[in-house]
């Protein structure tokens, strides 16, 4: 840039903190803080990651935040490479949520400086609000359905529907707080037990019952939580044809993206995988081979807004939509981000929604709300969302682990 050009004013970061708290379970935030005296301004980023929350607290407040500090906040996508390409170290979990955070926190102080909600920086509405599915889940099928009638009654129009096993006496997906599901139970991981062959034949069994007592007029989804083969995914996938299912979910585990390809040449059922995956290279080959329908990967665990509409433009190109993680882990900072996001892409899908606890809720006073099955971000300048932190404190963190899963002989799988 020559000399001779204007500079925008820059927004100097002055400070930036971890702030770590357990209201019902544990949320990891970023705070960045710009300018001083009037012109001081701060964003918030969520970096929660499920039962290894420190770790990327650690990586925030050792490795990152002391780069930070002098640096603009408007650079966005210039202090996104510096953290990706700096680092040597790319990509994993842990390093791709920590610089989700400082991405969401930088694109929070970005738009409340222009006096925007974030969408709108994004590139606009492209919809008038991002229709968000919901879980019903129960021990017994019939209880699955009932669940699933009190859901529509709230005004969802898509569903996802997890039911118990026969046989097994816990599954993935089923628990006691219907509205708040919270996989991470113990100090130490809990030991589930698993079977396909008890597994197969309940999913068909619980969709027949559904589409016979909710009808045609609403959609319905599975997560299958990455335990099958390739050959069985593709199995299941057929036997629910006939039940039209919005997605299929992770039916597979994903490291080996050419597992998709043995599922797609047996089911017209529509696949969706990536909620794990931290980068756009995780799903490359699924979105360029058409592997897939909607691609899972969210705010938090796949190196912030900036990446992901990366990932989403990539996705455009093939006619795989989005389908955003939306667990009760990711903090209501991420599902503000999110909804930014899904409102400002062209091909947005559907948005996972698993209500927060009202303890989570009063922490995170935010802006969204959830209307008639939709949810809308807000017209708040930046997320929207703010962490009440003399409340927060009062949470102090707690260990908490996801399960882990074994056959009934004993071997570890995949939880
Ligand atoms: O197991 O967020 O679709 N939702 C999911 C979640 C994940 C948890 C893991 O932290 O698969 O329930
Ligand atoms: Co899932």
């Amino acid at each position: 840039m020559s000399d001779t050009q204007p500079k925008a004013a820059a927004l100097t970061i002055t400070a930036a903190r971890v702030i770590v708290t357990c209201p019902g379970r544990n949320f990891v935030t970023l705070k960045i803080e710009t300018g001083t005296g009037a012109g001081a301004s701060y964003g918030l980023g969520d970096a929660t990651l499920n039962g290894r929350e420190l770790s990327v607290a650690s990586y925030l407040t050792d490795h990152i935040i002391p780069t930070l500090i002098g640096r603009d906040a408007h650079q966005i996508e210039d202090i996104w490479q510096y953290l990706y390409r700096g680092a040597y170290w790319r990509r994993g979990p842990v390093t791709m949520t920590a610089i989700a955070a400082v991405d969401m926190a930088l694109w929070d102080i970005k738009a409340k400086a222009a006096g925007m909600p974030l969408y709108q920086l994004l590139g606009g509405a492209c919809r008038t609000g991002v229709r968000v599915y919901g879980h019903a889940n129960g021990e017994s099928i019939e209880e699955t359905i009932a669940e699933a009638q009190r859901y529509r009654q709230m005004g969802y129009t898509a569903i996802r529907l997890q039911a118990g096993v026969p046989g097994l006496p816990t599954t993935y997906g089923v628990s006691r707080d219907k509205m708040y599901y919270e996989p991470a139970d113990g100090a130490l991981p809990t030991e589930n037990r698993w079977s396909t062959s008890k597994y197969l034949p309940s999913v068909p069994k619980l969709f027949e019952a559904a589409r016979a007592a909710l009808g045609w007029d609403v959609d319905l989804l599975h997560d299958v939580h990455h335990r099958l083969t390739p050959i069985e995914a593709a199995r299941l996938g057929r036997d629910l044809e006939p039940y039209r299912l919005f997605w299929l979910e992770d039916s597979v585990a994903a490291e080996n993206q050419a597992n998709f390809r043995l599922i797609r040449q047996h089911t017209t059922t529509p696949l969706a995988v990536g909620e794990v995956f931290n980068s756009i290279w995780d799903c490359k080959d699924l979105i360029e081979g058409q592997l897939i329908d909607y691609i899972r990967t969210t705010v938090v665990h796949a190196g912030g807004i900036t990446h992901l509409r990366r990932i989403a433009s990539l996705a455009d190109l093939y006619a795989v939509k989005t389908g955003c993680h939306g667990a009760t882990d990711l903090s209501p900072v991420c599902m503000a981000a999110a909804l930014h996001f899904n409102l400002s892409i062209p091909n947005f899908g559907l948005q996972e929604y698993m209500r927060h606890t009202s303890e989570t809720d009063a922490v995170f006073p935010h802006a969204y709300s959830f209307a008639n099955g939709f949810l809308h971000p807000g017209n708040e300048p930046g997320l929207g969302v703010d962490i009440d932190e003399p409340l927060a404190a009062k949470y102090p963190y707690k260990r908490a682990y996801l399960p882990v899963n074994r056959l009934e002989d004993g071997s570890m799988t995949n939880w």
